[in-house]
């Protein structure tokens, strides 16, 4: 039990490979590039999206895929797993990779959220070849900014997360790792981490964006990982917003 703690169905490379454009959006108004955008509900038989979302050849429409400006892995560690082992991180697994949002949403739609994930689960979108570990060179010198919501509440902010990162939404996405949510017995933490502590306007505008993004109203802090390193949880904020 490792995968598919997080996974309900099309958990492989292969199957969600054959499922990518399988209903891709079920929710237009949330789009990467664009997360609450006004849509009209379409008609019944209209093609959504217009002409530069098809293909038409013949009388046969192909769809399109829409790229995104990087690559993404999701990444998951089992609270079963994490039970038994000896040094952290070795039961974190990289679960699939994606490219286009019709892949996100493809992986999305068939992972557990974070409300029905067990206690102890941890799941992260990490830019492709980052590892979501203090360790990781691109990393090593960062932070993360964290809210935290009661039991089975962060669902929705995880989600609109998501699509702020993978639609490049932060004037300083570049900043961005990825981003991680910590389901617990008693709460859910979501983080997200960047790269350059020490670039404080950078820190600032990404929390700042992001609880606009999120509509999130409370003071939020930001943990250095080199303080967590040495303090583990009296690591105090660094900054806050
Ligand atoms: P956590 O799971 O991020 O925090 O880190 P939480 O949810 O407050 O604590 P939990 O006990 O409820 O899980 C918990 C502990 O895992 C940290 O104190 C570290 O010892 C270890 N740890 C966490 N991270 C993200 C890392 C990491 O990137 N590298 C290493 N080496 N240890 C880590």
């Amino acid at each position: 039990m490792m995968v598919e703690e997080a996974l309900k169905s099309a958990t492989t490379e292969e199957e969600s490979n054959t499922n990518t454009n399988a209903n891709p959006n079920p929710n237009p108004n949330l789009r990467a590039g664009g997360a609450g955008e006004e849509d009209e509900e379409p008609e019944e038989g209209e093609i959504v999206g217009g002409e530069e979302d098809l293909k038409q050849t013949g009388t046969a429409v192909e769809h399109e895929s829409h790229p995104l400006e990087h690559s993404w892995t999701f990444w998951f560690d089992s609270p079963f797993a994490k039970s038994k082992q000896a040094t952290w991180g070795s039961s974190l697994r990289p679960i699939y990779t994606f490219a286009t949002i019709e892949e996100f949403w493809s992986v999305y739609n068939n992972v557990h959220h974070p409300s029905k994930l067990g206690n102890g689960a941890d799941f992260y979108c990490f830019k492709h070849k980052i590892e979501p570990k203090w360790e990781d060179p691109v990393c090593a010198n960062g932070g993360k900014w964290t809210i935290t919501y009661n039991k089975g509440k962060s669902d929705t902010s995880w989600l609109y997360t998501l699509l702020a990162m993978i639609g490049e939404q932060f004037d300083h996405g570049d900043e961005i790792c990825g981003a991680v949510v910590n389901v617990r017995a008693r709460q859910e933490k979501i983080s997200v981490w960047t790269k350059n502590a020490s670039n404080e306007a950078a820190q600032m505008s990404i929390g700042k964006q992001w609880k606009e993004f999120l509509d999130y109203n409370e003071i939020i802090g930001f943990i250095v990982h080199d303080d967590a390193k040495k303090l583990d949880k009296n690591a105090k904020n660094r900054h806050t917003v």
